[in-house]
Order: structure tokens, then sequence, then C-alpha cells
């Protein structure tokens, strides 16, 4: 039965004990004891006497070597850490399930999408890709989204990202993308950044990354938080059903709430105030019961399909637009319990793209095909040993039978006499040519050759296609990003030869880089295989903005209250964002709290310099006409004001507070958004005002970046 997560401050931390009594190899547990609390012990479960003072050789000498606890402690320890993954090495992760909607037997025979309504287990690590483990959230970066479903005919792993392209077109190139990305060798830095010489010096040589560009470029590359992401499995894979016939398939994660992300200006601000906010966000989600949740959709197609689409299927650089070709949803993903330890799950999983059930299989896409040799190969690395399945969140949730054995670790371990087949013993596993795993029996041949393919050749028209489908907002922080970044790159040809591509995706756009980047002459248009398509027509789908929320549910708002703040308004906004499935944190020049306009006292939840605004999706204003005399004099409260305005965000204010968005700078440019409370009436219909997220017509006056 799944354990049930405790609030975090009344868990209880682990002990030894607990494990002794969980895992004990069933032997009489015996606890040593001293009334209730369990002995401390060794490792090897001696009884320890101090743990305070290592053995030495009188009061001031040196430490003796007998002293076996001390080096076991030290021992231990020095060998905690695991080498971080090589790529997406920051990445938090939690328990769920999979629910079927409807049984996709005409496409799949994978057991895992026959029978409606049914549930299966499942693990999911969310992750960026160039930092390292202990960098923070918010890089401009992709998003990794690796789920694990523990089938019952093995685990399927769809390792996923929140780009449903990649920088490359052939696994071979990947050592290359990510040595560019990464610090640079001789100085150790940028740290989680693509914003340096190396990473556009490598992009702006090749094109196929273009359309990727305009990705991570876009606000997707900076989201609000992993539940208001997309995931994408980005390949085609294939679906291949009893009779053995197979239908290509793309996979897409949509989140239930909406799609959300925030400014740069704000990402930059957030790293600093919470490193760690979208892992903060995900956590606080689960423990307070608002369970994030997305649809698993499917592109599904044949191979006609495949020869008449304007692109090559295999081409990981291409999307097949919805509006080509809807998506259809076949199921839910539900997150509902955080691992009980971090390294044990979301540090330990394995997530391997070969990991596939009966029903489901690869395409030739040449990045899927690489990557079926790397995420093995990776584990061994990191793990250290080929039992990583042993670990319990690898191990499969259906029985398992094997003659695999022995290795470093080995925790399950065959009985008998029987470790190979055939045998005469009459004993153990056998193959199943029916029930196992077929692979679809495509049809390959042509000489053996190192080329990429003509389908491969249009690096552009796809790029352009994004970058038509965005709304003028999302186009303005693609034009941001580009000329932030290429700003940090010291070596003006870099400079121009990115621009050159731009110019070949759209031409306002190249233009407009340039131009921000101070080029003093605009570059030829760089060459392309072929012509750039002008004919596509834009795909709303592509736009986040197009695909926000309805409602406030699932977001955050910030309230700025001092003492005599208004006690019966304060009680119908927090009521209200209750109502609304929305979380709110009071914010108060002492964390301790204040005293409210009847009286009672109230508890902040961060101090003022602690809880900038951009830590939140909307603010209010609340303090009384005598405590914001002393408010407006501190930077962090106008910060708070100006940076709120400045990112578009809905400010809800009372008369109080007009001094503040005075000194803030931003009284004569109120508008739609900045909305006063004559009273606690209000409350419920600002937040039904808060589902829009940001005032996008602000946005051109305060020039949001
Ligand atoms: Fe990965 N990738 N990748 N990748 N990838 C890894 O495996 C690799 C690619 C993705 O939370 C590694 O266990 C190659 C595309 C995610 O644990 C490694 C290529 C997509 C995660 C690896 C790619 C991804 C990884 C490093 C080019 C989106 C994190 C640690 C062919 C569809 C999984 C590990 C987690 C991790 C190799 C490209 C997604 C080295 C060779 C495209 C989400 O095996």
């Amino acid at each position: 039965m799944a354990k049930k997560n405790s609030a975090p401050n009344n868990s209880k931390p682990a002990t030894v004990h607990d494990q002794k009594a969980t895992r004990g190899n069933g032997g009489e547990l015996h606890q040593i004891a001293e009334g209730d609390t369990p002995v401390l012990t060794t490792a090897q479960g001696g009884p320890v006497a101090d743990d305070q003072n290592s053995l030495r050789a009188g009061e001031r000498g040196p430490t003796l070597i007998e002293d076996f606890h001390f080096r076991e402690k030290i021992f231990h320890f020095d060998h905690e850490r695991i080498p971080e993954r090589v790529v997406h090495a920051r990445g938090y992760g939690a328990h769920g399930f999979f629910e079927t909607y409807e049984s996709l037997a005409a496409y799949t025979r994978a057991d895992v999408f026959q029978r409606p309504g049914e549930r299966t287990p499942a693990f999911v690590r969310f992750s960026t890709v160039a930092g390292s483990k202990g960098s923070f959230d918010l890089a401009r970066d992709v998003r990794g989204f690796a789920v694990k479903i523990y089938t019952k005919e093995g685990n399927w792993d769809l390792v996923g990202n929140n780009i449903p392209v990649f920088f490359i077109q052939d696994a071979i190139k990947f050592p290359d993308v990510i040595h560019s990305v990464k610090p640079e060798p001789d100085r150790e830095f940028p740290q989680a950044q693509s914003a340096h010489d190396n990473f556009w010096d490598f992009i702006s040589l090749t094109p196929e990354s273009m359309h990727m560009i305009m990705w991570v470029m876009s606000d997707r590359a900076i989201p609000r938080s992993f539940r208001f992401m997309e995931g994408f499995g980005v390949h085609s894979f294939r679906f291949v059903n009893a009779k053995d016939e197979s239908t290509f398939v793309k996979f897409h994660w949509k989140p239930k709430l909406g799609l959300q992300s925030v400014a740069w200006n704000e990402a930059v601000k957030i790293n600093g105030a919470d490193p760690d906010f979208h892992r903060r966000d995900l956590w606080q989600a689960i423990q307070s019961g608002n369970f994030p949740e997305w649809d698993l959709h499917v592109q599904l197609f044949d191979q006609d399909f495949a020869d008449k689409f304007d692109f090559d299927i295999l081409d990981p650089t291409k999307i097949i637009p919805e509006e080509v070709l809807p998506t259809k949803p076949v199921g839910r993903l539900v997150l509902d319990r955080m691992p009980d330890n971090f390294f044990a799950d979301t540090e330990q999983v394995a997530f391997m793209t070969q990991n596939v059930p009966p029903g489901i299989d690869f395409s030739d896409d040449p990045l899927l095909q690489g990557r079926n040799f790397s995420y093995l190969d990776t584990q061994l690395k990191r793990l250290g040993s080929p039992n990583f399945t042993h670990l319990p969140i690898n191990a499969p949730k259906c029985p398992f039978q094997h003659f695999q054995q022995d290795g470093h670790m080995a925790m399950r371990n065959p009985v008998g006499r029987v470790n190979y087949q055939p045998n005469s013993w009459g004993e153990g596993p056998r193959e199943s040519p029916t029930k196992g795993f077929r692979h679809f029996a495509s049809q390959e041949q042509g000489p053996k050759v190192r080329i990429r393919a003509e389908s491969f050749a249009d690096h552009y028209s796809q790029a352009r296609l994004f970058f038509i489908s965005q709304t003028p907002p999302e186009q303005r922080h693609i034009a941001d990003a580009l000329t932030f970044e290429l700003s940090k790159v010291q070596t003006p040809v870099i400079r121009e030869r990115m621009v050159a591509h731009l110019l070949n995706i759209d031409e306002t756009l190249g233009k407009k880089v340039g131009h921000a980047l101070g080029l003093q002459t605009m570059p030829k248009p760089a060459e392309a295989a072929v012509p750039t398509r002008q004919d596509l027509d834009p795909s709303p789908a592509l736009s986040i903005i197009e695909r926000g929320p309805k409602r406030f549910e699932g977001r955050k708002l910030g309230i700025l209250a001092t003492d005599g703040a208004d006690a019966a308004l304060l009680d119908a906004i927090t009521a209200a964002v209750t109502q609304e499935k929305a979380a709110f944190e009071i914010i108060a020049p002492k964390v301790g709290g204040f005293t409210a306009s009847d009286g009672k006292w109230i508890e902040a939840h961060q101090m003022l310099d602690g809880g900038p605004s951009v830590l939140y999706d909307a603010v209010v204003l609340l303090p009384s006409a005598e405590a914001v005399t002393d408010l407006i004099d501190v930077a962090t409260a106008r910060d708070f004001v100006a940076d709120a305005f400045a990112h578009c965000k809905y400010i809800g204010y009372v008369a109080a507070a007009v001094p503040l968005l005075e000194r803030a700078g931003i009284a004569d440019s109120l508008d739609e958004g900045t909305i006063e409370f004559t009273d606690a009436g209000g409350a419920a219909a600002f937040l039904k005002e808060l589902g829009k997220l940001r005032v996008w017509a602000r946005e051109p006056s305060v020039k949001l970046r």
C-alpha cells in the first residue's frame, strides 16, 4: 500500500531503527532501546555509546585508528555522492499514476492501454538540462519530462522534454551540442547558461538547430512551474497491435491547468530569491493535496500520412502541427506523492528510452536510435552496477524472472540450482513468442552509409512556423531573448552568423535582433539547402498565451500586509483564493506577523525581504494608512510594487496603499490590471480577473524583457 506523506513539519526523520524494522531479513527484530528511544547503532548494528567525540589518546591527543565507529561514519560520508547525470543533473521527481481513458487495442497491444479506468503506478522526474545538480531552477533551458510507467508488462519509460523538437538530427552530435552549452572547459563558467560564445558558436554552425532555438528562446524555456508545462516524446514511435500492424504515434502531455511561463526579468530575480522555485512549487502543490495532472495525447498516423507530410516524420527537429493532425487524449497522469527520500527515488531513478513494453516500438529516427544505446550505458557509470534494476525505484512492479545474476550489490539473488535455459530440470522461465516483445518487422534495406537524408534538409521552415504562430508579446520575448543571449557572446562574427540565420527565418525578427545588437551592417541571410517555406499556416497550439489557463486555480497570490490591515478584506481575499483552489502567502515587515484592524494577530508566511513579488502570480497591497508611511521608505516594498507592475501582473490595492504606488512610480500609469478594493465585496470579482494572469496590454509601455 502506498505510504501516506506526512506534512513537512511533523514528518519524522527516518532512523536506523526504521530501516532495520522495515528491511530486516526475517530474523528476530530486536530493538536496542533506552525507554522509548532507539539506541543509535553502527551500520553493522552495534550500539554506540558516544557519537559526539572521537576516540583519542589523552584529552587533547591524536585520534586513534582503532575508532571503528568514527572510521565507518566518515567512510560512509566520504562516499555519499554518486556522479551527477551528464545532462539533466538537476531534477525533481514525484510518484503518481497513469489512468487509461479508453482501449487502444486497435492500435497497440500494450497492456497499459487496454482497459479504460485502469490505473498504473508512475514516477516522473522533471529537470533542467545544462546546469549541475546544485544550479538554480529558472535557467533558460529545456526541461526534461521523464515518465516511468510500471506496467504489467514491464517498465515503459517515456523520456521526454517540454519542447517537441531537438537541437540535432543525429545522436552522434549529442556530445558536441552538450559540450558547447556546458561551462567552457578552460574556465568552468558560465554555469547553467546558454548565453556564451561556445554555445552560440556551435549553434550558428549548425542550421538544423534553428527550429529548436526558436523554442529555447521563447518563454517555453522559463516555465512558471513544472505543473504548467507540456511534455513531448519528441520522436515518432510506433504502436503495434495484436495483429502486428503498426501505427506511428507521437506523445504529448498537456497540463490540466494550462500553460504558463515567467518573464526573463522575473526569472533572473527568482533565481536569487528562491533558486528552488520549481521544486518548492511541486512539493507544496502535492503536500497540500492539489495534485498536478496532465492528459496524455497521441497523434496517430500511418505510412501514407508520413509519405505525404511536408517534412520527414523521422526528423526530430520537426513537429506535426496539431492543426494538421489533431491530438487525441488517451489517458491522464496524476502526481500525488513525493518520494520519502530524494536520493532513493529521484537521484537513483534510471530512465531508458529502450524500456518499452510489447505494443510500443521505435521508429528509425536517428536520434532515438542513438538514445537507445546511451541510456543503458550511462546508468552503469552513474549507479555503479548492472544491478541498478534492483533498486526499488527502478525495479518493475510486475513479476519478473530471468537468469541474470551476481555483480556488485546484488540484492535479488536466485535460489535453487537452475540459472540457465534450456535445462533438463523443468524449472525456470522460458521465452514466449506470443506473449514476449516482438520487434516490428519493418522492411529495411540500403547501402551502409554515413549520410543525412535529403528529406532532413529544410532547417528554417518550421522555425518560421513556430515564430509566426506566437502572439505579439511572445514574439517580442523571442527577439529580446536572442538579443540578450547574443549580447553575452564576445565574438562579433558569431553574433552576425546568428543574425544571418534569423534573417532566413523571419526578416523582421532578424533585423530587429541585428539592430538591437548594434550590428553596423546587416549580414546576408544564411545560405539554405532548400528555400524557407513562407506558406505554412500558423499553429496557434504553439503559443503559451493561447494555451493559458482559464482560472487562477493552482496559482499563488502574494498579499503584502501590515499592522492595521483591513481584516474583513483580508478574510474575503483569502477565502476567495481558497475557493478558487489557489494558494496565497502573506508578506509582512516582520515574519512573526502583525495585528489586523480587528485586533487579531495574523501570522505572516514571509518577511518582506524574503517574499518579493516575483514569487507570486498576482499581488494585493493591504497596508494601513499608518504603516504605509514606513513602508514607502523600504526599497524591497517599492520593488515589490514596481516589479509586479513591470511584470504585467494584476495588482489589487486599498486606498491606503496609494503612497506606495506613488513612490514605486506607477500611480500615474494605473490600468485595468490595477484594481482598487473599496470593500471586502470585491474579492471574488478580483479573483476572477486573475485568471488572465497578465495584463499584456501594459507590456509595450513597461518594456518587459
Ligand atoms: Fe537524453 N540523456 N539524450 N534526451 N534525456 C539523458 O541519461 C541522450 C534527448 C532526456 O530525469 C542521459 O540517465 C542522447 C532528447 C531526459 O533521469 C543520457 C541524446 C530528449 C533526461 C542521455 C539525448 C532527452 C535525459 C543522462 C541524443 C527528449 C533525464 C542521464 C541522441 C526527448 C532523465 C541519463 C532523468 C538524460 C542521452 C537527447 C530527454 C546521457 C545521447 C531528444 C528527460 O543517457
